[in-house]
């Protein structure tokens, strides 16, 4: 090579060393802006980190969501950033290797440009919400505002209410000690009353104890007249008792005695009775013609029986004969014959019912049955004829 060729290649080294040392320069400065710009986005990004912290600690899931979003953006910002370090070296080595970067670090400043924009309006965002926040706190502190106007309020009426009652407390206080005052002054009065009573009580006590002395000494004597009393009514008691003993035997002897004497006036009455009574013999019975008394015709029947014998009845002409015979004129005598039982059918109460056989009656005409009342037969003189069993008459008792 020629010193002409030489110095020429020198001259292009030359300018291709100042081309590259100019681009570095360019380079340099570049990365240096970038630099800051990602300095000023990390610190705005912190920035943001902070009010998010700030505004998860006082609110609700939403701003949760948006921290996450926030985290989603630094760890964004650190790909970034580490794309930006790749994208250094392989501009380090597209310059080492092409000489020039110039246009890829155009596209490279473009992304940054759109990275930057959309930071921005995440940015935006986040603020909104945080104003949404401050004016949801804004309204609860609105709330609470009023809630504790309320509360003041209600304190308020509380005291006055207090103020109210502690005034009427005051004045029942004083009414009451007005009361204790009056019914302190009672209780002294009822407590002399009561003094002067318990003086009278004692003073009557004592005068009672010489009464009641005097009174247990009566007793005393009288209990004593008591127990005398009661020993003789005791002695009195055993003699009744004896005395009712002797009573009763009494009674017993005495009772034997009226029945030995009601024998005795029994057999006397039966004696005196019968002592005109004679049975006298008529062919082969005895009859015996009552006289003394009248009777109707079923006492008459009885006196009979209490004689041993019966109502006469004759069973044949010859008795009724000798009977006949035997009857002083114009008196009536009972016989057995009757026809109580059925009319007209004369029987015989003394021989157990039997129909009677002989009938004599006095005349035609006989019986008749006058008044439709005669059931009992009497014998006369002239014959037998039915009577009212009522009337009394003698009777003839046979044996
Ligand atoms: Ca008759
Ligand atoms: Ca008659």
């Amino acid at each position: 090579m020629d010193t002409s060729a030489e110095n020429g290649l020198l001259e292009m080294i030359e300018r291709v060393k100042q081309n590259l040392s100019d681009q570095q320069e360019r380079n340099d400065s570049d990365m240096g802006r970038l630099s800051e710009r990602l300095g000023g986005l990390e610190k705005r990004i912190t920035e943001q980190q902070e009010r998010a912290a700030l505004a998860v600690s006082t609110a609700t899931e939403r701003l949760e969501k948006l921290e996450d979003k926030q985290r989603q953006l630094v760890a964004g910002a650190q790909q970034m950033l580490e794309m930006l370090g790749r994208m250094e070296n392989q501009i380090a080595v597209e310059q080492a290797r092409v000489g020039n970067g110039t246009s890829y670090f155009g596209k490279l400043r473009d992304k940054a440009e759109v990275l930057e924009k959309q930071i921005t309006g995440q940015e935006e965002r986040v603020s909104l919400d945080e104003i949404l926040v401050t004016k949801r706190l804004s309204n609860i502190e609105k709330v609470l505002s009023e809630q504790r106007d309320n509360i003041t309020s209600n304190i308020s009426k509380v005291a006055d209410g207090l103020s109210g009652i502690k005034e009427q407390l005051s004045g029942q206080k004083l009414k009451h000690i007005a009361e204790a005052a009056i019914i302190k002054e009672s209780i002294a009065n009822l407590e002399k009353d009561l003094t002067d009573r318990q003086q009278k009580i004692e003073s009557n006590g004592s005068k009672l104890a010489k009464v009641l002395k005097g009174l247990e000494n009566n007793f005393a004597g009288h209990e004593r007249k008591l127990e005398n009393d009661e020993r003789t009514l005791s002695d009195s008691q055993t003699r009744l008792s004896q005395l009712q003993d002797q009573l009763t035997n009494q009674q017993k002897t005495m009772s034997t005695h009226e029945a030995a004497v009601k024998e005795l006036e029994s057999k006397w009455k039966t004696l005196w009775e019968n002592r005109f009574v004679s049975f006298e013999k008529l062919g082969s019975k005895l009859y015996y013609f009552v006289m003394n008394e009248r009777l109707n015709w079923t006492d008459a029947r009885d006196r009979c029986q209490e004689l041993g014998s019966h109502l006469a009845s004759p069973q044949n002409q010859q008795e009724y004969d000798l009977v006949t015979k035997a009857l002083p004129v114009f008196l009536q005598f009972w016989l057995d014959v009757n026809d109580i039982e059925n009319e007209g059918e004369y029987m015989l109460s003394a021989t157990s019912k039997k129909k009677a056989t002989f009938l004599k009656w006095r005349g035609s005409g006989y019986p008749d049955n006058w008044k439709g009342n005669e059931d009992c037969v009497e014998l006369t003189r002239e014959g037998m004829n039915d009577l009212d069993c009522s009337e009394k008459h003698f009777y003839i008792c046979q044996k």
